[in-house]
This record gives structure tokens, C-alpha cells and sequence, in this order.
């Protein structure tokens, strides 16, 4: 059993971040009105923040001012507006959600549109999202973002706050790696979700193609079993948690729902937003070929359909809307007869109590989505069955075909077969329909809306999560195939890959598990090992202590042992000078416990022991100084190098090695690995792409050019002792 965490004690402040304020506003003389919105989810968050306290984050829906006060009746939590220009609507919001996410995320990749303007507002209003739910989460016990407006939001929060319990729940369904793949900023969104501790879907298939996409896309290391994910130094748990309806809410207004009419004809009923993965003209026809197929329902069966006006600023949504309009036309024109037209057709949204009473009233709910995250109406028609039991007809492609098992099953695109399993539930015998509805109604009752924030919360309060530390079978699912029994020439950078970071260089020695890992690489007759660091020459090749290696100092500049001749760049001579003056100029700015290290050609000025709020300045003089004297100036950790600009670096060493060692055709003869955790490695990872396995180790806040990320030092050690005693069928 999975141990809670004082951290994300019940008790704490939550914030909750939605694109949606759960409210309408108003401008008023007393400032911004708010009246509630109808949501199912406002009634389900609200009590929780009403009992911790804490924060609603969210776009009002009409224009505010930052900081402008939102009259708050007395409420025990907080709300924060976040403001969005018209363009930022249009680019954000119509544009990178509504264009190009919505319609990927549901599998409907051809109405996907890709700009990357758009993605640029997505990425900023994102932070915007982010920093204030970060500002307002300082003690909270959570913050819980919601759905996939804001996927890059998390990233935002955790930079702001390390330690914040933070989860995300995506409403919509999460597409197969084929498709996902084919948004331009996939690894950017991934990467934006992985800052949470929990990220929740409806049903398992999303979350395991939400696993497959971190692995494949990103390279992180997942453990499908346990369904949790590693990348870099933090963990993630992934989990499946449908979500439910205020199951007797919907139960009580059915039963106070004026009767019905008119018990003339009988209803099938369709509700949803105007949307094109709602499958409404693919229902439409269905009922089409029904009355073809079944002439006994003419006259006697309609097709209710309400559709409730949305998202009209996108081009594909008043297509759908036109389309429909022909369709409806078409049918009715074809069957309608001086006392019955076949479709009933609504343009527009019915009061909550009203729709019911439709829903009760109703002999079929005809829920036929192409893609549909969960889809809650079909929760709903079940809810409101509280008299003479109707039939759900339910779409095998919505998230609640996965638990409403005793629904009827249809396919959308297949309309002989919906018409078919329509007939069906229209002939059904009362019996069986009870028997159905009992089932449904006792597990939506049971699964409510209450009961999924409860799991919700649960998960999220969980102790970190962290997966069984890397291990043989681990690397050889990566490696094996790569390897298979080839030379393999293993690049290494020092600090911060084989030797934990430390305040001073000096410090940071080699840990005895890693030189024997390293020894025991070396000794293979199929390995050879190069070190490629920053430090001087002779400063690294002391450090790790193990002469028969290859060594790259002064990043690259110079290269030492091996069998291959001694490497100095034929243009640090004119380097040696310039470094003597950079240096005592660089001596100025060595305040505060800063201090600069002198490496020949190259300098590396150390902040790690300046106070934080001196940092900045400081670095900016460093850098300008770097410059000035004609060098390049590079972040490091804690450290800025200078360098100077003769276009060499770690990438050109290692290539520099491989030509040397194998000939120009080293990529035939060797399998090549490089593992480096910092910024200067990233050039040789760029180097090497689509020509090695690469591996970045540290945290998951960098972006990387890497193939894969390792944790930490003791993940890097245990892949040498892997490397090292892997059987090879050369050796
Ligand atoms: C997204 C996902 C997921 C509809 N017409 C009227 C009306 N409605 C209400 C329904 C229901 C809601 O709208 C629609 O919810 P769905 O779940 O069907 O669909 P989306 O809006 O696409 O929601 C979906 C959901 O998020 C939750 O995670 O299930 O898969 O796409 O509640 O009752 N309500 C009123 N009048 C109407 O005319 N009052």
C-alpha cells in the first residue's frame, strides 16, 4: 500500500488551474461581478477548496485587467483571474487548444491545423498560467491543473516551486504515439507535463499512450507495470481515473421533472456540444438508414438532437454546423409525412432541469462520439432513468464505453451496423432493459463525481513516486539491439557524469565504484574509454587516475592518450596571451567567494559560493568581459567558461577521436556512447545524432538533444558495471 505524504497533508490550500473560470462575469460600478457556472466540476472542486482554502486560476472568458477585484461574496477561496489579449484568445485559445490540439488529441489528424505563431502564444500564456498558480500555491498542499489548455503550465509551476505536490487531469483522450508524434512541439508538451508528481487520464489506454509517447518520444524510462515514469532526476505516476457525474443531482431532477407531453412518438435522443468528434452526422445517418431498413419506425421513432452552439470562431466548427443543416433537410424532406418529421433538431442549450426531463423521458439515448475523452451525457441519460427504463446505444470510441459495459456497442463510422443495434434497443424487451439500466445506474451511483475527486486526491497525496533504481534488464532493452556485437567507443564527461558535483573542482574526486567500473570498461578488449571534460588536460586525466584512458581537456582542445598522437588545436597559441589578460580582468569580479580557474587557453569563473541575489549582476559583467576580450562566453554550472571562438568543442573532439582511432569510416566499425550532463556536452549529443546513443544525466528541466536521460552519478556508474560485464559475442 502506497504511503501518504505529510507534504501534501489533506489539511493544505489547493490550487486549481482551468482554462475556464468556473464562473460568468460581469463588469459592474461595485468592479466584476460573478454569477456560478453549471458545471459538474465547479460542484465537485468547490467543496474541496471551500474546506482547504486555496485558489481558482483561470481567463475570466471576457476582458480584465490584472489585479482588477472580483467581488467575492464571502467566499473561503480565492480567485484569480488571469488576463488574455484578443490575439492571445484567437492564437491560444482558438487557435494551438482548438485547432490543433483538440482535433489531434481525438485521433482526427487531417483537421489538425499546425502554426507555430500560435504555439508561441501557447507557450506564453502557459507561463502566464503557470506563474500565477504558482504565486498563489506558496503553501499549498496542491495544485491540480486541469486539461489541454494548459500542458505546458506545470513546467511554469514547478520552477517556481521544487517541492509543491503537483498533479494534472487531461479531459480529453491522449492519442497513440503514431499520431502524437505528429504535433511539431511534442517534446515540448511531454516534457511540460513531467514537472507533475500525478497526471490522471479517463481510461488506461490514454495513459498508456501517454507512456509509449514519454518513452519513445522522449526517451524516458517508464515502468508500464507500475505505470510510472522517470525522466531525468524526477518521477511521475501515471494513472487512469474516470471521471463520474453528480449521479444524484441528475437522479432528483429527473424525478422533479414535469411529465412528459405527449407519449406520441417515441424518442432517441442525441445531446452534445456542435462538434466534429461527436459524430453527429454519422447518428444522423444511422437513423437514416434505420427508417430504410426498419420502415415500422416511420411515424412512430423521432431523432431528438440538441446541439448546443460551440467554439463558432473555428472554421471546421461552422462547417460541421452547415453540414448539418443539409443533412437534416435532407432527411427530413425525404421522410417527413403531413403529421411526423423524423429528426427533431435544436440549435441551442435547454435548462439543466428540463434536460432531465428529456433525458428521463427519452426511450434511447443515441451517444455515438467519433473520439470522445469520456462523455458525460451518456453518464447522465443513465442517472435520469427513473422510471420506465430506456437504452443507451454508446459509441465503442468514448472513454465511457470502457466501465458502461452493459451498454449497447456501436462503431460510429459503421452506420448499417448503428442502424442495426438502434432497431435493437428500440425492440428491446423491458426486462433486459432493466436489467441493463440496474447495472449502469449501480455503478455510476457507486463511481459519482465525489468519489472520483476522493481518488483523485488520494493519488496525489501519495508518497513520490520512484521507480526500482536502473538495472541490468533496464539497459539492455536499450543497448542490447544498438550494441549487438560491435567495438564500442564509450565517451565520458567528468564532473557532474562520473563524480558528483561539488563546491570547488578539487572536491570532486572520483568515487571508488566508478574508477573500478571504469577499469573494468577499459579492460575489454571491445571497449575503449575516452574522458571529455572541461577541465585542463593534465587537471582531468589526475582527477579520474586511470592512465590507459583517452582524454579531452579543455574541451577538446586538447587530447591525450589512447593510441592515437597527441591533439593540441594548432590556434591556442594565439590563445595563451589573451587568457592572461582575461584573467586578471576576471580578477575584479572575484567577489563574494567567487573565484576563476586558469587552464591554459580557456578560464571557467566559479559563482556556486555567491549569495543568489548578487548572481546576476556579476555573471553579466563576467560575460561582458569574456566577450570583450575577444573569447566565447559558455554557462556551466554555477560557472561561466570562456573559451576561445576557434569552433571546437566536446562534438568536434569526439569526432576529432573517432576519425583518429577507426578512419573515416568509424560509423561501420564502432557503436558510439556519450554520456555528459551539462550544457558543453549538448554539443556533442548534437554532434552525434542518429549516429549513437547519448545520454544526458541530471535534471528534467533542460531541454537535451540526448537520446536518453540518466538520473544521477550512480545511474551513470551502474551502466558502466552493465557496459563492463555485458556478454558480447566478440569477447
Ligand atoms: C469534455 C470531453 C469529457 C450539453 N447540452 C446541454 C448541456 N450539456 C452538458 C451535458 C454534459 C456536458 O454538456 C457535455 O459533456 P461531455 O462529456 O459529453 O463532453 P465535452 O463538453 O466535450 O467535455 C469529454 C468531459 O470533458 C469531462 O471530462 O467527458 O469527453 O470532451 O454535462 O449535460 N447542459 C445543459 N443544456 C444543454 O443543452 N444544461
Amino acid at each position: 500500500m502506497a504511503r501518504k505524504d505529510s507534504n501534501a497533508s489533506a489539511e493544505r490550500p489547493v490550487v486549481v488551474a482551468s482554462n475556464r473560470l468556473p464562473f460568468t462575469f460581469k463588469h459592474t460600478a461595485k468592479g466584476l461581478v460573478r454569477e456560478p457556472s453549471a458545471g459538474g466540476l465547479v460542484s465537485a472542486l468547490e467543496p474541496v477548496l471551500r474546506k482547504r482554502g486555496g485558489t481558482w486560476v483561470g481567463w475570466p472568458g471576457i476582458d480584465v485587467w490584472e489585479g482588477e477585484s472580483i467581488a467575492a461574496r464571502g467566499e473561503a477561496y480565492r480567485i484569480r483571474p488571469v488576463a488574455l489579449s484578443e490575439t492571445e484568445v484567437q492564437r491560444y485559445y482558438h487557435g494551438f487548444s482548438n485547432r490543433t490540439l483538440w482535433p489531434l488529441m481525438h485521433s482526427l489528424a487531417p483537421q489538425a491545423r499546425f502554426d507555430a505563431r500560435d504555439f508561441v502564444h501557447y507557450e506564453e500564456v502557459n507561463k502566464r498560467f503557470g506563474a500565477a498558480a504558482a504565486e498563489e500555491g506558496e503553501d499549498a498542499g496542491l495544485v491540480w491543473i486541469h486539461d489541454y489548455q494548459l500542458l505546458l503550465a506545470p513546467a511554469e509551476v514547478r520552477k517556481h516551486l521544487p517541492d509543491t505536490r503537483l498533479a494534472f487531469f487531461l479531459h480529453i483522450p491522449f492519442p497513440p504515439y503514431d499520431i502524437f508524434r505528429l504535433l511539431p512541439w511534442d517534446r515540448e508538451l511531454l516534457r511540460g507535463l513531467l514537472a507533475c508528481d500525478l497526471i490522471a487520464f479517463h481510461v488506461r489506454s490514454y495513459a498508456q499512450n501517454f507512456l509509449d509517447c514519454v518513452e519513445r518520444t522522449l526517451g524516458a524510462r517508464v515502468d508500464k507495470a507500475e505505470m510510472l515514469v522517470e525522466y531525468g532526476d524526477r518521477s511521475t505516476r501515471i494513472r487512469a481515473l474516470p471521471l463520474g457525474i453528480e449521479f444524484e443531482r441528475y437522479e432528483a431532477l429527473a424525478r422533479a421533472a414535469p411529465p412528459p407531453q405527449s407519449a406520441r412518438e417515441r424518442v432517441v435522443l442525441g445531446i452534445d456540444r456542435l462538434d466534429y468528434t461527436k459524430g453527429i452526422p454519422e447518428r444522423m445517418l444511422a437513423f437514416e438508414r434505420l427508417l430504410e431498413l426498419h420502415p415500422e419506425h416511420r411515424e412512430e421513432v423521432i431523432l431528438l438532437q440538441i446541439a448546443v452552439p460551440s467554439r463558432s470562431q473555428v472554421a471546421e466548427y461552422r462547417k460541421l454546423k452547415r453540414e448539418l443543416d443539409e443533412i437534416v433537410g435532407r432527411i427530413n424532406g425525404r421522410f417527413a409525412t403531413a403529421g411526423w418529421s423524423p429528426i427533431r433538431y435544436l440549435y441551442r442549450t435547454v435548462d439543466q432541469q428540463r434536460l432531465c426531463g428529456i433525458y428521463r423521458d427519452a426511450d434511447v439515448a443515441l451517444v455515438t462520439p467519433l473520439r470522445d475523452g469520456m462523455n458525460l451525457v451518456a453518464k447522465e441519460f443513465v442517472a435520469c432513468q427513473v422510471e420506465a427504463p430506456g437504452v443507451l446505444v454508446l459509441s465503442r470510441l468514448a472513454g465511457a464505453a470502457d466501465t458502461m459495459r452493459e451498454a449497447l456497442m456501436v462503431n460510429p463510422y459503421d452506420i448499417d451496423g448503428s442502424a442495426e443495434t438502434l432497431h435493437r434497443a428500440l425492440t428491446m424487451e423491458e426486462e433486459e432493459r432493466a436489467s441493463r439500466a440496474t447495472a449502469l445506474r449501480r455503478r455510476e451511483r457507486r463511481d459519482d463525481l465525489g468519489a472520483w475527486v476522493t481518488s483523485f486526491l488520494e493519488e496525489a497525496g501519495v508518497e513520490r513516486p520512484t521507480l526500482a533504481p536502473l538495472q541490468g534488464a533496464d539497459f539492455s532493452a536499450w543497448l542490447d539491439n544498438f550494441l549487438k556485437s560491435y567495438r564500442l567507443a564509450l565517451f565520458l564527461d567528468y564532473d557532474g557524469t562520473l563524480s558528483p558535483l561539488r563546491e570547488h573542482p578539487s572536491k570532486a574526486r572520483l568515487p571508488p565504484r566508478v574508477r573500478k567500473a571504469l577499469i573494468a570498461c577499459a579492460e575489454r578488449n571491445d571497449v575503449d574509454v575516452s574522458i571529455v571534460s572541461g577541465r585542463s588536460l593534465a587537471d582531468v586525466q589526475k582527477m579520474v587516475g586511470v592512465p590507459e584512458l583517452t582524454f579531452a581537456g579543455n574541451h577538446g582542445l586538447e587530447i591525450d592518450g589512447g593510441d592515437i598522437p597527441h591533439f593540441s588545436h594548432e590556434d591556442l597559441v594565439h590563445y595563451r596571451q589573451r587568457a592572461e589578460a582575461l584573467a586578471s580582468d576576471l580578477e575584479r569580479c572575484e567577489v563574494d567567494g567567487a573565484w576563476t580557474e586558469h587552464k591554459g587557453p580557456t578560464l571557467t569563473y566559479h559563482y556556486r559560493a555567491v549569495p543568489e541575489n548578487r548572481r546576476e549582476q556579476l555573471v553579466e559583467d563576467v560575460r561582458s568581459n569574456i566577450v570583450l576580450h575577444g573569447y566565447q562566453s559558455r554557462d556551466a554550472h554555477c560557472a561561466i567558461e570562456a573559451r576561445p571562438p576557434i569552433g571546437w568543442d566536446k562534438g568536434r573532439a569526439v569526432l576529432h577521436i573517432l576519425r583518429t582511432r577507426y578512419g573515416p569510416a568509424w560509423s561501420e566499425e564502432v557503436r558510439v556512447i556519450y554520456v555528459g550532463d551539462d550544457q558543453t556536452d549538448e554539443d556533442a549529443f548534437r554532434f552525434l545524432a542518429g549516429l549513437s546513443t547519448t545520454f544526458r544525466v541530471g535534471s528534467a528541466d533542460t531541454p537535451t538533444a540526448a537520446t536518453r536521460r540518466l538520473p544521477d552519478v550512480d545511474a551513470v556508474r551502474a551502466l558502466l558495471e552493465w557496459l563492463a560485464a555485458r556478454q558480447s559475442k566478440q569477447s
